[in-house]
Order: C-alpha cells, then sequence, then structure tokens
C-alpha cells in the first residue's frame, strides 16, 4: 500500500511550484517530496548524530542503556565528531570552490590563461591594499602578488593565522579569537587553536581529529570545528567571492526576474545549475553571442534563454541580470516545465535524480566538472583554457535540442516577479554615499533596529519558501533590515519583497531609510560563498564604530538549512560574534553536553552561539529582543 501524500499545499507557498507538482502527480513524475516520503521516518540515531561509522569495530549507535560504542567513545564525542566532520565537508565545498577561483586567477595574472581577464582592477587594488601589497606597481604585479597570498592560505605550513583573514576580520575580534585560545589553554591546559592556519589543513585536521582514537572530547573538538568554519568564512568563501569579483566584476545594483515564468516557450532555454561562474559566465556570455542567438534563429526559435538555479544562479544575476528560475527545490521542477532545452550543472546541491528525470524529455543534462559525475548525464568536460569553445559546445547541444520538444508536454508556470538585486558591500557603500555612517547613524537613531542576515537552502522537510519568507516579513515590520544569500535570496525575490514597492511591508523607520536610498528593505548579497560579504559588511560596521561584531545588533538565520556548508556558515557566524538561528534541528540532540556548549558555553567565549525554533513569528520576536537586548550596551 502506498502511503498517504502530503497535502500539496503543504509543500510550498510557491504558486510556480504548486502549479508543476500537481503536474507532477498527474503525469507520475518523481520528486524529492515523493523520495522523502519513502524516506520517512528517519532513523532516530541518525537524527540525534549518535551513529559512529568511524571505524569497523561498529558501527555504534549509544543509547542511555548502551552509552558507549565499542571503542569507549561516549554521545559527546560522537556527536561533535559527527558535527564537524559535516562542517569540514561543508567548508571543503566552499573552499574547493574558492581555490579553483584563486588557481585561474594566478593563472590569469601570469599572462597563462586567455580566456578570461582582469575585469575589475579597482576591486583588485582594494583587495592588494587590505593585504599590505603595494598599490603602485603595474596591475599584473599586484595581481600576482594577491594570487600569491591567496594560494599561500591553501598551502602554508607556518602556525600564524591566515593571510586573508588577518587582511580581513575586525580588529577587535581578532583580539577576541586570541584571547579565547589564551582562556582555553589555561582552563585546560590543552591548546585549543580557533585561529585557522590553512584552509586545506584545518579540514584535513578535522578528519585526523575524528578518526577513531584521536581527540575523545567534545570541547577540543568542537574548537577545531570553529577553526575550519573561520578557514572557510574568513578564507576560502571570501577568497572566492573577491577574486570571482575581479575577474567578472564587482555586483551592482540591478533588476532582475525570479520564478519559473522565465522560461520561454519560444526560445531556447539553458539552466545553469550549481555553483561556480567559472563556468556558468562562459555559459551566459557563449548563449548571448550574436552567433549562437543567430543559430538558434535557424533552428526556428527567437533566441536562446539562460536562466539560473541555486547559487550558480545568484553569481550570474548579481553581475549579469540574468534571471533565476528558481531555489534548489526547482532543480526537478524546471525540467518539468518541457521546455529546458539544457541544465547545465558544475558542484554541488545538484540532485543525481536529475538525469533520469530529463531522460523523460527532450533536456539535456549535461555535467562539466571533474569532480561531479552524474548518472545518465552528458559529460561536457570543462576546461578554462578552453572554456569558450567548450561553452560554445554545450549552448549549441541546447540549440540541436530544441527541435526535439514536445509540445504537448510544455507547462510554464505564469509566476515571475521581479527582484532588485546586486548588493555587494561596495555597491552597499556606494548607496550610503562612501560610508558606513548613513547606516549606522539610522541604527543609532533607532529607525533601523537591526540587522538580520538569513542563508541558506530548502529543505522538503520544511514548506518550501514558507519560512524563508514569514521570518523575512516579521523583521521588516519590525524595523529590522534584512540581508541575504543563497536560496533564500531566491525565495525572497519570488515572493517579491526585493521590488522597491516591499518598502510599503517594511515598519515606518526602516521605510523611511528605503525610500530616501532608493533601495528594498531586503537586500540580495549573493551566493552562499557571498556570505564573506555579510562578515566583511559586519566587519565595516565594527570597525568603524571601533567595537567588536558581537557588539552589533546582528542575527543570522538558516531557516530552512539542509547541506553540510550551512554547519559550517552558521559556525562561522557564531565564532564571528553573531547570535545564530537555526531550523531544523541539527543533529546533536543525543549530547547535551554537545548542545550546551553550542548553545551556551560558546556565548561567553566568542559572543555568537547558535538557538533552534521552528516557528517563524516566534523566531523574528526571539531576533528582536537579541537585538534590543545589544542595542542597550551600543
Ligand atoms: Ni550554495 S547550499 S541549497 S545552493 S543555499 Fe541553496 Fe546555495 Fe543551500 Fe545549495
Ligand atoms: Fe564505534 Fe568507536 Fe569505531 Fe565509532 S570509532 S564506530 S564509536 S568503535
Amino acid at each position: 500500500m502506498p502511503k498517504k501524500k502530503r497535502e500539496l499545499g503543504d509543500l510550498s507557498v510557491d504558486p510556480a511550484v504548486l502549479d508543476i507538482l500537481s503536474l507532477a502527480r498527474k503525469e507520475d513524475y518523481e520528486t524529492v517530496w515523493d523520495r522523502l516520503e519513502r524516506q520517512s521516518p528517519h532513523c532516530k540515531f541518525g537524527t540525534n548524530g549518535v551513529c559512529c561509522r568511524n571505524c569497523i569495530m561498529g558501527p555504534c549507535r549509544v543509547t542511555e542503556k548502551n552509552p558507549r560504542g565499542v571503542c569507549g567513545a561516549d554521545a559527546a564525542t560522537i556527536v561533535a565528531r559527527n558535527l564537524i566532520r559535516a562542517l569540514a565537508a561543508g567548508a571543503a565545498a566552499h573552499s574547493d570552490h574558492g581555490r579553483a577561483v584563486a588557481v585561474l586567477f594566478n593563472e590569469v595574472a601570469r599572462d597563462e590563461n586567455k580566456e578570461y581577464q582582469i575585469s575589475d582592477e579597482a576591486k583588485l587594488k582594494a583587495i592588494a591594499e587590505k593585504l599590505n601589497i603595494d598599490t603602485s606597481q603595474d596591475i599584473s604585479s599586484i595581481a600576482r602578488e594577491v594570487a600569491r597570498m591567496a594560494l599561500e592560505d591553501f598551502g602554508k605550513q607556518d602556525e600564524a593565522p591566515l593571510n586573508f583573514l588577518k587582511a580581513y576580520a575586525p580588529q577587535k575580534r581578532k583580539e577576541t579569537w586570541q584571547k579565547v585560545e589564551q582562556i582555553l589553554f589555561s582552563k585546560t591546559d590543552k591548546k585549543m587553536g580557533i585561529l585557522p592556519r590553512n584552509i586545506d589543513r584545518e579540514i584535513t585536521e578535522c578528519m585526523h581529529r575524528t578518526t577513531m582514537g584521536v581527540d575523545n572530547q567534545a570541547l577540543s573538538i568542537l574548537a577545531q570545528g570553529v577553526r575550519t568554519a573561520l578557514a572557510d568564512g574568513w578564507g576560502g568563501s571570501l577568497i572566492a567571492t573577491e577574486l570571482q569579483d575581479v575577474l567578472f566584476g564587482t555586483p551592482d545594483k540591478k533588476v532582475i526576474k525570479a520564478n519559473l515564468g522565465v522560461l520561454k516557450e519560444d526560445q531556447v532555454n539553458i539552466i545553469v545549475h550549481g555553483h561556480e561562474p567559472i563556468l556558468s559566465e562562459q555559459v551566459v556570455a557563449a548563449a548571448m553571442s550574436p552567433e549562437m542567438q543567430e543559430k538558434a534563429k535557424q533552428v526556428g526559435a527567437k533566441g536562446i534563454n539562460v536562466a539560473g538555479i541555486c547559487c550558480t544562479a545568484n553569481e550570474v544575476l548579481m553581475r549579469r541580470g540574468v534571471p533565476v528560475a528558481g531555489n534548489m527545490i526547482h532543480q526537478e521542477l524546471a525540467i518539468m516545465t518541457g521546455v529546458v532545452e539544457a541544465m547545465v550543472v558544475d558542484v554541488q546541491c545538484i540532485f543525481p535524480s536529475l538525469g533520469p528525470l530529463a531522460k523523460c524529455f527532450h533536456t539535456r543534462f549535461i555535467s562539466t566538472s571533474d569532480r561531479a559525475a552524474f548518472p545518465e548525464a552528458i559529460h561536457v568536460q570543462f576546461d578554462e583554457h578552453h572554456a569558450r569553445e567548450v561553452a560554445q559546445r554545450i549552448v549549441e547541444m541546447a540549440i540541436d535540442a530544441y527541435s526535439e520538444r514536445d509540445p504537448q508536454k510544455v507547462h510554464i508556470p505564469k509566476e515571475v516577479e521581479e527582484a532588485v538585486v546586486g548588493f555587494s558591500v561596495e555597491e552597499i557603500i556606494k548607496i550610503l554615499g562612501g560610508s558606513p555612517k548613513p547606516l549606522v547613524d539610522a541604527i543609532l537613531a533607532g529607525k533601523i533596529k537591526g540587522v538580520v542576515g538569513i542563508v541558506g537552502c530548502n529543505n522538503p522537510k520544511v514548506k518550501h519558501d514558507a519560512f524563508h519568507i514569514s521570518l523575512t516579513r516579521e523583521l521588516i515590520k519590525k524595523d529590522i533590515l534584512v540581508i541575504g544569500t543563497g536560496c533564500w535570496a531566491i525565495a525572497a525575490a519570488k515572493a517579491g519583497l526585493m521590488k522597491i514597492e516591499a518598502q510599503s511591508l517594511a515598519g515606518e523607520g526602516l521605510k523611511e531609510v528605503c525610500q530616501a536610498l532608493d533601495i528594498p528593505p531586503v537586500l540580495h548579497m549573493g551566493s552562499c560563498v557571498d556570505c564573506s560579504r555579510m562578515l566583511v559588511l559586519a566587519g565595516a560596521l565594527a570597525d568603524y564604530l571601533k567595537v567588536d561584531i558581537s557588539d552589533l545588533p546582528l542575527v543570522g538565520s538558516a531557516p530552512e538549512w539542509m547541506t553540510e556548508k550551512a554547519v559550517s556558515i552558521g559556525t562561522y557566524f557564531v565564532a564571528s560574534g553573531v547570535p545564530v538561528h537555526l531550523w531544523p534541528m541539527p543533529p546533536i540532540g543525543g549530547s547535551e553536553e554537545v548542545v550546551g556548549i553550542l548553545t551556551e558555553g560558546i556565548k561567553e567565549l566568542l559572543g555568537g552561539y547558535f538557538f533552534v525554533e521552528e516557528d517563524p513569528v516566534k523566531t523574528a520576536s526571539l531576533m528582536e529582543e537579541i537585538i534590543m537586548e545589544k542595542r542597550k550596551s551600543f
């Protein structure tokens, strides 16, 4: 007997999603929600983090009656180890992306790659200045020096903190981190470093420490987790963002369109999905070329339409104004519209279900990265040294597919929204007239009570976009400015919260500030690696006021999170001094000790901490309380 399906209306608040989902049910296309249902109820040991598979004396599952694994590890050890393994994987994903950008940037700086160039010299100089590089040299010397310092952060073997962390983190926060290392040492007699030395090394050390019989104490394990998260936020992710801006341009304010309605019935539709703009920038450029547009006309299409999904979408919408077809949950649904000629992917957040699904349509599901293979995909190997050629080949494959489209299967939801996007820190400062002062003044005057950064993901366990949207609405009503990235940002764009008209949904104070600056009350700051932009913004405000980030009325949230990357992001915000809300509950419930450290103990040390809440309205109130408390001493 098949289980009873959840009511459609419980799955998403996005009408475009519900539209395609009813089609899916009619046509029997399988979705992420169907598979979730078949996986439910989930294993309790896994949910609580108390299942250990780190050696084959196990796997072990600890319980109250049976509190130790075969090696003797208790719940706290197992939960903490599992958590930082997930964190390390997340940090690895962001940082391996950052490495690819740094390696390419180094080649461009050395004139060894002509497919890409330095597009934003001003940004390059700004980065160089932070890194204390002599900016009176010629551009390529500056670039080579920046590249060297970036690559060094992936490979240096000394004990000094990362070059980029030293250059970018605000003064008071760096002092806090040093102080915390001293406190932990004096309290425990064990060195517990939290300042990252080398991005790869911290990830490796997480793996080393969590293998059988190494680090067996929750605090010690979690301290290494903090160090690894900081290596991501102020290292790998930051390097990705900064060097991508130099190569592809720093985002500025622009209007884009969002939701499945951006797909065009009379055009060749190409979806770029995944994470790295090194690929998607080239696909966008190739598709826009007169030559390819002409080829599309020859097969009877009016042109070529590129749209994005997930963080690749965020990258190309921030810099090129490319429309976004949807967030993580939309990936299968986009193919079900029947008008996607090619779904082009690289790495991260790409369902392996896409290959078999694409087979029900004319859609070419094209994988490109040597790090990622998918069942039933067509692999077109991307190569930075022949980027244009490969991108053109991909576009041609899409054009070829157009004539195979089955008109019977075409079903494009009508939903499209407008959004004002492109809020890099540089653009925000520019809009403020060149300094953070007007924003700080608005906060001091109470027109803006504080700022909440929302990030990350959709998770089919949570009603799609519902938490993102109601939390955002509640916050702006309370005069709290909302900034953010990732799939949250796409949710907000689709819901119309990034339109200028959304000012009317804000409280009086926030509305006044947004009207004066001509910005929406909800700011799109980019992709997940661009969470580093939020760190940089927080750092700029802290340095401007000569305080620590933990003194500022800032709160973070990942209300529909699912990836390991979100564990890393949440932790680097906490470690940078920001309280962070999470929903769903992370898999740590099996150890009171770990829960205690992450929700309380860490607060005294680093200022930030985690809290969990299921209800968006309550979450907004809790955030307001935190912000009002911080404002007292501010
Ligand atoms: Ni990297 S990590 S679902 S695309 S935000 Fe989207 Fe953002 Fe989470 Fe993945
Ligand atoms: Fe079991 Fe210990 Fe091996 Fe984990 S490391 S599987 S707890 S014996």
